[in-house]
């Protein structure tokens, strides 16, 4: 099998994977899922990778039929369905001893709120897919409605004035289903992204990536600006880094620094932010409790390495 050379990224044109999602798609300039694609490409490099993909904006960036931007078999499901679907590919596969991997690639309304109960129940029978959320903390393909996944404090067009709820925890549902591996991904440290999309392909069993994904559409961030802005919540400790395995070893990623500074440039260059009055010393409570709880489970007092 040939590898990306040089920290896991091809480095000429002629290492380069073949891109799973073509240029030319359908995606707004600068939003995330592009990116995670992107890696997810080198990542999977030559093995034989089937994608499922729910109603969400990684269901319309394909274009219209006949036409696909996607360079992988592709199958488009209902909101509710694509756990299920994978599930009955994978089998399949099984059946005709097929070396292939089956991917769902959901957004966070499908993953988070519509698809949770079929997630829920492939993640308990431990199904050998790999279930991948590109989460950009809204209903973006319908205009960008709040999910469950939305922060609190972020104006969609459904809270104008803010969500008040908070975040739901997926992570924690997911490791609750004792599934062999899951693991939260920044795109802004592809070395930690492509060992994490290596290791959830080459894991037998369910596996579960959740992925915070730029949306400049939905943040009213510049589109130039994503890559940075994950750099910022890993950095403030707002979007922690770890893996889980098997619902029980937790080992964080990436320490941060939890920087104010880096909290708060997060905060200022997206817009969705602005009307609630979210300040980094309303966030840092919540940024704290979590660390303390996921320091707890993953028997670390001293700080991970960083990367
Ligand atoms: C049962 C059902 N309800 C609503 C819709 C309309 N719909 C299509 S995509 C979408 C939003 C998807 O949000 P998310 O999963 O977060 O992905 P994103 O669009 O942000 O990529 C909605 C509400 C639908 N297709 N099916
Ligand atoms: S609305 Fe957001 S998630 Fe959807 S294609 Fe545009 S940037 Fe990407």
């Amino acid at each position: 099998m040939r590898e990306p050379t040089l920290g896991g990224m091809a480095q000429t044109e002629q290492d380069r994977p073949r891109p799973i999602l073509r240029p030319g798609n359908m995606n707004c300039g600068g939003c995330g899922m592009s990116t995670i694609f992107q890696l997810l490409s080198h990542a999977v490099a030559e093995r034989e990778v089937k994608l499922v993909i729910p109603a969400c904006c990684g269901a319309i960036t394909a274009a219209a039929f006949p036409q696909s931007a996607f360079d992988v078999p592709t199958i488009l499901t209902t909101f509710a369905s694509a756990a299920s679907v994978a599930t009955g590919i994978a089998s399949v596969a099984r059946l005709n001893n097929e070396d292939t991997r089956v991917i769902c690639m959901a957004g966070d309304g499908g993953t988070y709120d519509i698809g949770l109960a079929t997630l829920s129940a492939a993640a308990e029978r431990n199904e050998n897919i790999l279930y991948i959320c590109y989460d950009n903390e809204i209903y973006g393909n319908t205009g960008g409605q709040r999910s469950s996944s939305t922060p609190a404090g972020a104006c969609t067009t459904s809270t104008p004035d803010g969500k008040t709820e908070v975040k739901k925890d997926i992570m924690a549902i997911m490791a609750a289903h004792r599934i062999p591996y899951a693991a939260t991904v920044s795109i802004a440290n592809a070395d930690d992204a492509l060992y994490k999309m290596r290791k959830a392909l080459d894991t037998s069993g369910f596996r579960f990536l959740h992925i915070l994904s730029p949306c400049p559409t939905g943040w009213k961030s510049e589109p130039a600006m994503g890559i940075e802005l994950v750099r910022l919540a890993v950095r403030s400790g707002l979007f922690p880094v770890y893996e889980v395995f098997n619902g029980e070893r937790y080992v964080i990623s990436i320490e941060p620094d939890f920087s104010d500074e880096a909290l708060g440039m997060y905060i200022s260059l997206q817009r969705r932010f602005r009307k609630s009055g979210v300040t980094e010393a309303s966030l840092r409570p919540n940024i704290d409790k979590y660390w303390h709880g996921l320091r707890a489970l993953s028997g670390r007092i001293v700080p991970a390495r960083r990367r």
